[in-house]
Protein backbone atom coordinates (compact mmCIF):
# COMPACT_ATOMS: atom_id res chain seq x y z
CA UNK A 1 0.00 0.00 0.00
CA UNK A 2 0.97 3.59 -0.80
CA UNK A 3 0.58 5.59 2.38
CA UNK A 4 0.65 8.72 0.28
CA UNK A 5 -2.36 7.94 -1.55
CA UNK A 6 -3.73 8.38 2.41
CA UNK A 7 -3.06 11.35 3.26
CA UNK A 8 -5.27 13.95 2.74
CA UNK A 9 -4.54 17.61 3.45
CA UNK A 10 -7.26 17.84 6.59
CA UNK A 11 -5.74 14.89 7.50
CA UNK A 12 -2.28 16.25 7.57
CA UNK A 13 -3.71 18.96 9.95
CA UNK A 14 -5.72 16.72 12.41
CA UNK A 15 -2.32 14.54 12.65
CA UNK A 16 -0.22 17.44 12.78
CA UNK A 17 -2.66 18.95 15.06
CA UNK A 18 -2.50 15.59 17.52
CA UNK A 19 1.09 15.54 17.63
CA UNK A 20 1.15 18.81 19.00
CA UNK A 21 2.30 21.26 16.28
CA UNK A 22 0.91 23.00 13.55
CA UNK A 23 1.98 22.56 9.70
CA UNK A 24 2.24 25.92 9.16
CA UNK A 25 1.91 25.96 5.36
CA UNK A 26 -0.04 22.68 5.17
CA UNK A 27 -2.11 24.62 2.63
CA UNK A 28 0.95 24.66 0.06
CA UNK A 29 1.80 21.39 0.40
CA UNK A 30 1.96 19.50 -3.25
CA UNK A 31 -0.93 16.88 -3.19
CA UNK A 32 0.79 12.76 -2.60
CA UNK A 33 4.02 14.53 -0.45
CA UNK A 34 4.66 12.99 2.46
CA UNK A 35 6.50 15.16 4.97
CA UNK A 36 9.39 13.90 6.62
CA UNK A 37 8.23 13.69 9.76
CA UNK A 38 6.10 10.95 8.71
CA UNK A 39 8.51 9.62 6.32
CA UNK A 40 10.62 8.73 9.23
CA UNK A 41 8.36 6.73 10.68
CA UNK A 42 10.33 7.31 14.33
CA UNK A 43 7.42 5.82 16.26
CA UNK A 44 9.13 7.79 19.50
CA UNK A 45 8.24 11.22 17.67
CA UNK A 46 4.98 10.19 15.66
CA UNK A 47 3.35 9.36 18.92
CA UNK A 48 4.99 11.62 21.47
CA UNK A 49 6.89 8.47 23.07
CA UNK A 50 9.32 8.86 25.55
CA UNK A 51 12.92 7.41 24.03
CA UNK A 52 12.93 4.53 27.15
CA UNK A 53 9.18 3.11 25.56
CA UNK A 54 10.12 -0.41 23.85
CA UNK A 55 8.74 -1.41 21.10
CA UNK A 56 7.75 -4.93 20.34
CA UNK A 57 6.36 -4.36 16.85
CA UNK A 58 5.78 -2.27 13.92
CA UNK A 59 3.05 -3.42 11.88
CA UNK A 60 0.74 -3.16 13.81
CA UNK A 61 2.48 -0.36 16.09
CA UNK A 62 2.91 -2.18 19.47
CA UNK A 63 5.05 -0.20 22.12
CA UNK A 64 5.18 -1.13 26.05
CA UNK A 65 6.47 0.92 28.99
CA UNK A 66 9.16 -0.25 31.56
CA UNK A 67 8.19 -0.29 35.03
CA UNK A 68 10.05 2.38 36.25
CA UNK A 69 8.10 4.83 33.58
CA UNK A 70 5.13 4.26 35.43
CA UNK A 71 5.76 5.75 38.24
CA UNK A 72 3.56 8.81 37.69
CA UNK A 73 0.37 8.75 39.32
CA UNK A 74 -1.50 9.54 36.64
CA UNK A 75 -0.18 8.00 33.61
CA UNK A 76 0.98 10.63 31.03
CA UNK A 77 1.05 9.91 26.81
CA UNK A 78 4.62 9.41 26.45
CA UNK A 79 4.34 6.56 29.32
CA UNK A 80 1.31 5.05 27.81
CA UNK A 81 1.98 1.54 26.03
CA UNK A 82 0.17 1.20 22.59
CA UNK A 83 -1.52 -2.26 21.52
CA UNK A 84 -3.19 -1.81 18.03
CA UNK A 85 -4.38 -4.74 15.79
CA UNK A 86 -4.72 -2.75 12.69
CA UNK A 87 -3.51 -0.23 10.82
CA UNK A 88 -4.22 3.54 12.91
CA UNK A 89 -6.98 5.70 10.48
CA UNK A 90 -5.30 8.48 9.45
CA UNK A 91 -8.19 10.42 7.37
CA UNK A 92 -9.89 11.61 10.45
CA UNK A 93 -11.85 14.73 10.26
CA UNK A 94 -13.89 15.52 13.56
CA UNK A 95 -16.26 17.78 11.39
CA UNK A 96 -17.42 14.70 9.87
CA UNK A 97 -17.02 11.88 12.52
CA UNK A 98 -20.42 10.28 13.25
CA UNK A 99 -21.35 7.74 16.20
CA UNK A 100 -24.32 5.20 14.93
CA UNK A 101 -26.42 3.17 17.37
CA UNK A 102 -27.21 0.38 15.78
CA UNK A 103 -28.19 -3.91 16.45
CA UNK A 104 -30.49 -6.04 16.79
CA UNK A 105 -31.83 -4.22 20.84
CA UNK A 106 -31.81 -0.63 20.09
CA UNK A 107 -35.55 1.00 19.10
CA UNK A 108 -34.19 2.88 16.73
CA UNK A 109 -30.89 3.48 14.98
CA UNK A 110 -29.42 6.76 15.75
CA UNK A 111 -25.98 9.01 14.72
CA UNK A 112 -24.69 11.35 16.73
CA UNK A 113 -21.93 13.75 15.39
CA UNK A 114 -19.16 14.39 18.06
CA UNK A 115 -20.58 17.77 18.76
CA UNK A 116 -24.26 15.96 19.18
CA UNK A 117 -22.35 13.73 21.87
CA UNK A 118 -20.70 16.72 23.73
CA UNK A 119 -23.72 19.12 23.93
CA UNK A 120 -26.16 17.10 24.45
CA UNK A 121 -24.66 14.64 27.44
CA UNK A 122 -23.33 15.06 30.51
CA UNK A 123 -19.30 15.23 30.73
CA UNK A 124 -17.78 12.92 33.35
CA UNK A 125 -14.10 12.58 33.94
CA UNK A 126 -12.56 9.25 35.65
CA UNK A 127 -8.78 7.80 36.15
CA UNK A 128 -9.44 4.35 34.07
CA UNK A 129 -6.97 1.81 34.73
CA UNK A 130 -6.19 -0.19 31.29
CA UNK A 131 -4.25 -3.13 31.14
CA UNK A 132 -3.96 -5.26 28.22
CA UNK A 133 -5.38 -9.20 29.02
CA UNK A 134 -1.93 -10.47 27.39
CA UNK A 135 0.03 -8.02 29.71
CA UNK A 136 3.00 -10.38 31.10
CA UNK A 137 2.80 -12.67 28.16
CA UNK A 138 6.02 -13.05 28.08
CA UNK A 139 7.24 -15.29 30.97
CA UNK A 140 4.55 -17.74 29.76
CA UNK A 141 6.18 -21.54 29.26
CA UNK A 142 5.42 -23.22 26.85
CA UNK A 143 5.65 -19.75 25.00
CA UNK A 144 1.82 -17.96 23.71
CA UNK A 145 2.04 -16.67 20.35
CA UNK A 146 1.73 -12.61 20.61
CA UNK A 147 3.41 -9.74 21.55
CA UNK A 148 5.97 -10.43 23.89
CA UNK A 149 4.59 -7.90 26.93
CA UNK A 150 6.98 -7.86 29.80
CA UNK A 151 5.09 -5.95 32.67
CA UNK A 152 4.52 -2.35 31.20
CA UNK A 153 1.45 -3.08 28.86
CA UNK A 154 -1.08 -0.85 31.56
CA UNK A 155 -1.91 2.71 31.68
CA UNK A 156 -3.85 5.15 34.42
CA UNK A 157 -5.05 7.94 32.36
CA UNK A 158 -8.06 10.55 33.10
CA UNK A 159 -10.72 10.06 30.86
CA UNK A 160 -12.98 12.63 29.71
CA UNK A 161 -16.02 11.85 27.89
CA UNK A 162 -20.26 10.98 28.37
CA UNK A 163 -21.25 7.72 29.99
CA UNK A 164 -22.08 5.11 27.05
CA UNK A 165 -25.04 5.10 29.18
CA UNK A 166 -26.53 8.13 28.88
CA UNK A 167 -26.46 8.09 25.19
CA UNK A 168 -28.02 4.34 25.13
CA UNK A 169 -30.98 5.36 27.16
CA UNK A 170 -31.27 8.63 24.85
CA UNK A 171 -31.67 5.66 21.83
CA UNK A 172 -33.78 3.31 24.14
CA UNK A 173 -32.59 -0.30 24.52
CA UNK A 174 -35.26 -3.32 24.00
CA UNK A 175 -35.57 -5.41 26.54
CA UNK A 176 -33.31 -8.79 25.13
CA UNK A 177 -30.01 -6.07 25.18
CA UNK A 178 -27.74 -8.43 26.56
CA UNK A 179 -24.25 -6.40 25.33
CA UNK A 180 -22.42 -4.09 23.17
CA UNK A 181 -20.18 -4.20 20.87
CA UNK A 182 -18.03 -1.84 18.99
CA UNK A 183 -16.82 -1.06 15.63
CA UNK A 184 -14.09 1.66 14.35
CA UNK A 185 -11.79 2.93 12.13
CA UNK A 186 -8.39 1.39 11.93
CA UNK A 187 -7.95 -0.82 8.87
CA UNK A 188 -7.28 -4.80 8.86
CA UNK A 189 -3.31 -5.62 8.33
CA UNK A 190 -4.37 -7.11 5.15
CA UNK A 191 -5.93 -3.90 3.65
CA UNK A 192 -9.05 -5.91 2.87
CA UNK A 193 -11.82 -3.25 3.71
CA UNK A 194 -14.27 -5.77 4.45
CA UNK A 195 -12.46 -7.31 7.40
CA UNK A 196 -12.10 -5.73 10.92
CA UNK A 197 -8.68 -5.78 12.99
CA UNK A 198 -10.82 -6.13 16.33
CA UNK A 199 -14.71 -5.67 17.15
CA UNK A 200 -14.59 -6.31 20.85
CA UNK A 201 -17.80 -5.43 23.68
CA UNK A 202 -19.06 -5.81 27.14
CA UNK A 203 -21.96 -6.88 28.39
CA UNK A 204 -24.61 -4.67 29.13
CA UNK A 205 -24.16 -4.08 32.84
CA UNK A 206 -20.66 -3.40 32.22
CA UNK A 207 -21.79 -0.77 29.37
CA UNK A 208 -24.12 0.97 31.97
CA UNK A 209 -21.52 1.58 34.55
CA UNK A 210 -21.29 5.39 35.37
CA UNK A 211 -17.54 4.79 34.73
CA UNK A 212 -17.42 3.30 30.88
CA UNK A 213 -17.42 6.58 28.47
CA UNK A 214 -17.52 7.65 25.54
CA UNK A 215 -14.22 9.43 25.35
CA UNK A 216 -13.09 12.78 23.75
CA UNK A 217 -10.47 14.04 25.52
CA UNK A 218 -7.32 12.12 27.84
CA UNK A 219 -5.40 13.89 30.34
CA UNK A 220 -7.39 16.94 29.71
CA UNK A 221 -6.51 17.16 26.03
CA UNK A 222 -7.62 15.15 22.60
CA UNK A 223 -6.89 11.76 22.66
CA UNK A 224 -3.50 11.35 20.97
CA UNK A 225 -4.32 10.01 17.49
CA UNK A 226 -2.60 6.78 18.76
CA UNK A 227 -4.87 5.94 21.63
CA UNK A 228 -8.22 6.44 19.54
CA UNK A 229 -8.71 10.14 18.64
CA UNK A 230 -11.12 11.52 17.94
CA UNK A 231 -13.56 9.27 20.17
CA UNK A 232 -12.89 6.21 21.99
CA UNK A 233 -15.15 3.85 24.35
CA UNK A 234 -13.28 3.63 27.96
CA UNK A 235 -14.47 0.21 29.80
CA UNK A 236 -11.82 0.36 33.30
CA UNK A 237 -10.75 -2.50 35.10
CA UNK A 238 -11.16 -5.19 31.85
CA UNK A 239 -9.19 -6.27 29.61
CA UNK A 240 -8.23 -3.37 27.09
CA UNK A 241 -9.45 -4.64 24.23
CA UNK A 242 -12.98 -3.83 25.24
CA UNK A 243 -11.66 -0.37 25.11
CA UNK A 244 -12.68 0.04 21.35
CA UNK A 245 -10.19 3.04 19.88
CA UNK A 246 -11.18 5.19 16.89
CA UNK A 247 -14.95 4.05 18.04
CA UNK A 248 -17.19 5.06 14.90
CA UNK A 249 -20.52 2.38 15.77
CA UNK A 250 -21.98 0.55 18.49
CA UNK A 251 -24.32 -2.12 18.47
CA UNK A 252 -26.54 -3.02 20.56
CA UNK A 253 -26.93 -6.93 20.61
CA UNK A 254 -29.25 -9.97 21.62
CA UNK A 255 -26.40 -12.22 22.09
CA UNK A 256 -22.87 -11.53 23.22
CA UNK A 257 -21.47 -9.96 20.37
CA UNK A 258 -19.53 -12.06 18.00
CA UNK A 259 -17.38 -9.55 16.33
CA UNK A 260 -13.26 -10.08 15.23
CA UNK A 261 -11.53 -11.20 17.98
CA UNK A 262 -14.43 -12.43 20.49
CA UNK A 263 -14.24 -15.92 19.73
CA UNK A 264 -11.61 -18.79 19.27
CA UNK A 265 -8.52 -18.34 21.72
CA UNK A 266 -8.28 -14.56 21.49
CA UNK A 267 -9.22 -12.76 25.13
CA UNK A 268 -10.45 -16.14 26.07
CA UNK A 269 -9.02 -18.46 28.83
CA UNK A 270 -9.71 -21.90 29.59
CA UNK A 271 -12.89 -22.01 31.73
CA UNK A 272 -11.58 -24.44 33.89
CA UNK A 273 -7.34 -24.69 34.71
CA UNK A 274 -5.26 -26.80 32.49
CA UNK A 275 -2.00 -27.99 32.31
CA UNK A 276 0.50 -26.24 29.85
CA UNK A 277 0.67 -26.84 26.52
CA UNK A 278 -3.08 -28.66 26.60
CA UNK A 279 -5.22 -27.84 23.46
CA UNK A 280 -8.89 -26.70 24.89
CA UNK A 281 -12.05 -26.81 22.46
CA UNK A 282 -14.09 -23.51 22.09
CA UNK A 283 -16.80 -24.37 24.11
CA UNK A 284 -14.35 -24.54 26.93
CA UNK A 285 -13.14 -20.97 26.65
CA UNK A 286 -14.64 -18.42 28.59
CA UNK A 287 -14.04 -14.48 27.77
CA UNK A 288 -12.23 -12.72 30.60
CA UNK A 289 -14.02 -10.16 32.20
CA UNK A 290 -12.82 -8.52 35.20
CA UNK A 291 -8.89 -8.30 35.27
CA UNK A 292 -7.39 -10.21 38.02
CA UNK A 293 -5.40 -8.15 41.31
CA UNK A 294 -2.16 -7.01 40.38
CA UNK A 295 1.03 -4.38 41.59
CA UNK A 296 3.85 -2.99 39.93
CA UNK A 297 6.89 -1.22 41.83
CA UNK A 298 7.81 1.91 40.19
CA UNK A 299 10.48 3.08 41.84
CA UNK A 300 12.91 2.35 41.75
CA UNK A 301 14.39 1.28 39.16
CA UNK A 302 15.08 -2.21 39.06
CA UNK A 303 18.66 -2.62 39.88
CA UNK A 304 19.28 0.17 41.88
CA UNK A 305 22.65 0.20 44.19
CA UNK A 306 21.61 1.69 47.72
CA UNK A 307 24.43 2.23 50.39
CA UNK A 308 24.46 0.39 53.51
CA UNK A 309 22.48 1.45 56.46
CA UNK A 310 20.36 4.15 54.30
CA UNK A 311 16.66 3.20 53.96
CA UNK A 312 15.29 2.70 50.69
CA UNK A 313 12.02 3.90 49.78
CA UNK A 314 9.57 2.22 47.47
CA UNK A 315 6.14 3.46 45.45
CA UNK A 316 4.28 1.81 43.26
CA UNK A 317 0.23 1.48 42.37
CA UNK A 318 -1.82 -1.66 42.45
CA UNK A 319 -5.12 -2.64 40.58
CA UNK A 320 -7.65 -5.56 40.98
CA UNK A 321 -10.53 -5.14 37.71
CA UNK A 322 -14.09 -4.35 39.42
CA UNK A 323 -12.80 -4.69 42.50
CA UNK A 324 -11.06 -2.44 44.92
CA UNK A 325 -7.06 -3.40 46.59
CA UNK A 326 -7.21 -3.92 50.46
CA UNK A 327 -3.73 -4.56 50.92
CA UNK A 328 -0.31 -4.49 49.23
CA UNK A 329 2.58 -6.36 51.20
CA UNK A 330 6.20 -6.41 50.61
CA UNK A 331 8.97 -9.10 51.01
CA UNK A 332 12.94 -9.04 50.58
CA UNK A 333 13.44 -12.43 51.25
CA UNK A 334 11.96 -13.93 48.63
CA UNK A 335 8.72 -14.48 49.60
CA UNK A 336 8.97 -15.78 52.78
CA UNK A 337 7.79 -13.17 55.46
CA UNK A 338 5.75 -9.91 54.20
CA UNK A 339 5.21 -6.19 55.45
CA UNK A 340 2.68 -4.36 54.85
CA UNK A 341 2.99 -1.35 52.54
CA UNK A 342 1.16 1.92 52.91
CA UNK A 343 -2.25 1.81 50.62
CA UNK A 344 -3.87 5.05 49.38
CA UNK A 345 -7.84 4.66 48.24
CA UNK A 346 -7.85 4.86 44.45
CA UNK A 347 -9.13 8.37 43.57
CA UNK A 348 -12.44 6.84 41.98
CA UNK A 349 -14.06 3.59 41.24
CA UNK A 350 -11.58 1.63 38.43
CA UNK A 351 -8.32 3.95 38.77
CA UNK A 352 -5.28 2.52 40.21
CA UNK A 353 -4.25 2.94 43.76
CA UNK A 354 -0.68 3.97 44.92
CA UNK A 355 1.57 1.87 47.61
CA UNK A 356 4.68 3.06 49.34
CA UNK A 357 7.09 1.51 52.11
CA UNK A 358 10.39 2.30 53.92
CA UNK A 359 12.67 -0.68 53.57
CA UNK A 360 15.52 -1.68 56.03
CA UNK A 361 18.01 -3.84 54.55
CA UNK A 362 20.35 -6.03 56.98
CA UNK A 363 23.35 -6.01 55.40
CA UNK A 364 25.41 -5.29 52.38
CA UNK A 365 24.33 -7.37 49.35
CA UNK A 366 21.72 -8.39 46.56
CA UNK A 367 18.00 -8.15 47.12
CA UNK A 368 15.00 -8.74 45.44
CA UNK A 369 12.07 -6.64 46.58
CA UNK A 370 8.70 -8.34 45.71
CA UNK A 371 5.52 -6.69 45.90
CA UNK A 372 1.91 -8.66 46.34
CA UNK A 373 -1.64 -7.24 46.41
CA UNK A 374 -4.72 -8.34 48.04
CA UNK A 375 -8.53 -7.52 46.21
CA UNK A 376 -11.66 -6.87 48.18
CA UNK A 377 -12.39 -10.35 48.10
CA UNK A 378 -9.46 -11.72 49.76
CA UNK A 379 -7.29 -12.99 46.50
CA UNK A 380 -3.69 -11.95 46.19
CA UNK A 381 -1.50 -12.12 43.69
CA UNK A 382 0.34 -15.08 43.11
CA UNK A 383 4.43 -15.50 43.53
CA UNK A 384 4.78 -17.31 40.45
CA UNK A 385 3.16 -17.80 37.04
CA UNK A 386 -0.52 -18.37 37.42
CA UNK A 387 -2.49 -21.06 34.88
CA UNK A 388 -1.25 -21.67 31.69
CA UNK A 389 -3.54 -20.70 28.67
CA UNK A 390 -2.84 -20.41 25.22
CA UNK A 391 -2.27 -17.42 24.24
CA UNK A 392 -0.46 -16.42 27.52
CA UNK A 393 -2.94 -13.85 29.27
CA UNK A 394 -3.60 -12.38 32.70
CA UNK A 395 -0.14 -13.10 34.08
CA UNK A 396 -0.04 -11.12 37.47
CA UNK A 397 2.51 -12.82 39.14
CA UNK A 398 4.02 -10.75 41.59
CA UNK A 399 6.81 -8.22 40.17
CA UNK A 400 9.99 -7.51 41.59
CA UNK A 401 12.87 -5.34 41.48
CA UNK A 402 16.86 -6.02 42.23
CA UNK A 403 18.77 -3.92 44.77
CA UNK A 404 22.09 -4.16 46.00
CA UNK A 405 23.32 -2.78 48.94
CA UNK A 406 26.56 -1.79 48.71
N1 LIG B 1 -10.18 0.07 17.24
C1 LIG B 1 -9.31 -0.57 18.03
N2 LIG B 1 -9.47 -0.51 19.37
C2 LIG B 1 -8.59 -1.14 20.17
C3 LIG B 1 -7.52 -1.90 19.64
C4 LIG B 1 -7.36 -1.93 18.23
O1 LIG B 1 -6.44 -2.52 17.68
N3 LIG B 1 -8.28 -1.24 17.47
N4 LIG B 1 -6.69 -2.60 20.49
C5 LIG B 1 -7.27 -2.97 21.78
C6 LIG B 1 -6.32 -3.58 22.69
S1 LIG B 1 -6.00 -5.23 22.46
C7 LIG B 1 -5.77 -2.88 23.73
S2 LIG B 1 -4.77 -3.64 24.88
C8 LIG B 1 -6.05 -1.43 23.89
C9 LIG B 1 -4.75 -0.64 23.92
O2 LIG B 1 -5.00 0.71 24.16
P1 LIG B 1 -3.87 1.79 24.00
O3 LIG B 1 -3.15 1.54 22.70
O4 LIG B 1 -4.54 3.11 24.04
O5 LIG B 1 -2.93 1.62 25.16
O6 LIG B 1 -6.88 -0.90 22.86
C10 LIG B 1 -7.91 -1.76 22.43
N5 LIG B 1 -8.77 -1.06 21.52
MO1 LIG C 1 -4.85 -5.95 24.38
Amino acid sequence: MDRRKFLGKSMLGTLAGTLGFEIVFANKLPSNYLPLFLQDQDPFKLFGKDKEMVVLNNKPWNMEAQAHLLNDKVTPNKYMFIRNNGIIPTNIDTSQWTLTIDGESVQTQKQFSLQDLKIKFGQHTYQLTLECGGNGRSEFDPPAKGNQWTIGAVSSAQWTGVRLRDVLESVGLKSDAVYIGYHAADNHLSGDPNKEPISRGVPISKALQDETLLAFQMNGEDIPLAHGYPLRLVCGGWPASASGKWVNRISVRNKVHDGAKMGGSSYRVPCENVSPGTKVEDENMCIIESMPVKSLITYPKSGALIKANRKLNINGHAWAGELQVTQVEYSIDFGSTWVTCKLEQPVNRLAWQHFSATISFPKKGYYEVWAKATDQNGKSQPMVLPGWNPKGYLNNACHRIAIKVV
